[in-house]
């Protein structure tokens, strides 16, 4: 078990105005903020990120989605996070997110979900490896 995870609040929730509400939400969680950032993935980019996904049918659509506009990236930093994390914004769809989770509270759609989290220890290391340096993190 570590005690990192990363997360994205992504473009569908920053056009919304929901970034202050969902950061909120996160940090009244107990989650410390140990890296932040303002910034706009390029399609390219986003296309790495998400590789792992490469051959799923909603590959375009996600990659398009996530570069549409800028985003926050954080490092975040828990007991357990990853999976306290998955437990605070919650399922994938919306629809089947439990009452009061950040995706219940603030996403649209199961492709426009409002916020990503790591979904193992070992992805949570890659995905704060590609936002952040050392010298960005505290
Ligand atoms: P999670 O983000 O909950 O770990 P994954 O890893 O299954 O979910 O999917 C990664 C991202 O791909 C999701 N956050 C969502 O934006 C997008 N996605 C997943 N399933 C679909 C779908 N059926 N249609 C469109 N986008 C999807």
């Amino acid at each position: 078990m570590s005690n990192q995870t990363f997360t994205m609040i992504k473009p569908d929730a920053m056009r919304n105005g929901h970034a202050g509400a969902i950061l909120d939400k996160i940090i009244k969680a107990g989650f410390h903020i140990s890296a932040l950032k303002l910034t706009k993935l390029t399609p390219e980019r986003a296309g790495e990120f998400y590789a792992i996904h490469k051959e799923r049918p909603f590959y375009n659509e996600l990659v398009n989605f996530m570069s549409s506009g800028p985003i926050i990236a954080a490092i975040l930093t828990k007991k357990n996070a990853v999976e306290e994390f998955r437990n605070l914004i919650g399922a994938t769809d919306p629809a089947k997110a439990a009452e009061g989770t950040i995706r219940k509270l603030f996403a649209g759609s199961v492709g426009e979900n409002a916020v990503h989290g790591s979904d193992s220890d070992a992805n949570a290391k890659v995905e704060g490896d590609f936002f952040f340096t050392e010298k960005e993190r505290f």
